[in-house]
């Protein structure tokens, strides 16, 4: 299971996640399989900033990891993502998330993404869309979520039926 986490709390938050994932479905090595329901999220780190909104996909590719991170900073930039802060307001925001069960802990990237355990923002649509997948030492997302000690709020926003549209 290869899937990764969007989030957007800076203008036209749902178009620019939904514009994210048409521009990943654009890519001819890249097929999506699975989108989560849409949640409105309490920010993580840096308080003082908008909600975001947060989904997680479920994709097949052929692309290597690092390959993989490369084309979803491609698409950060191409819909003109500046880098402020860390943590900070961001248009669009592309993270890998798990590759099947790849562990890897280079400068550029670490696998499975290192505080995925401790956000509900990624957890609760993850186990939307795998939680019954292994994704981590014999852990699926249903266990991460479980164990969890985050309490920030997660809300759906929009159900996942057919990728959303009102
Ligand atoms: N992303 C961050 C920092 N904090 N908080 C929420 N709710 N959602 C995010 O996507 C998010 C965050 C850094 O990538
Ligand atoms: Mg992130
Ligand atoms: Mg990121």
């Amino acid at each position: 299971m290869i899937a990764l986490g969007l989030g957007s709390n800076v203008g036209e938050r749902e178009s620019n996640i939904v514009t994210a994932i048409q521009l990943l479905a654009a890519h001819k090595n890249i097929l999506i399989d699975a989108v989560s329901s849409l949640y409105e999220t309490e920010p993580v780190g840096v308080k003082e900033q908008p909600e975001f909104l947060n989904a997680v996909i479920r994709i097949r590719t052929q692309l290597l990891p690092r390959e993989l991170l490369a084309v979803c900073l491609g698409i950060e930039k191409r819909m003109g993502r500046v880098r402020v802060t860390r943590w900070g307001p961001r248009n669009i925001d592309i993270d890998l998330l798990v590759y099947e069960t790849v562990e890897l802990n280079v400068p550029e990237l670490i696998l499975p993404h290192p505080r995925l355990a401790a956000r509900r923002f990624v957890l609760v649509p993850l186990v939307e869309i795998a939680g019954d997948e292994i994704i981590t030492r014999g852990l699926t997302p249903m266990n991460l979520l479980k164990q969890t000690v985050d309490t920030q709020k997660v809300k759906l926003y929009k159900i996942r039926d057919g990728f959303w549209h009102d």
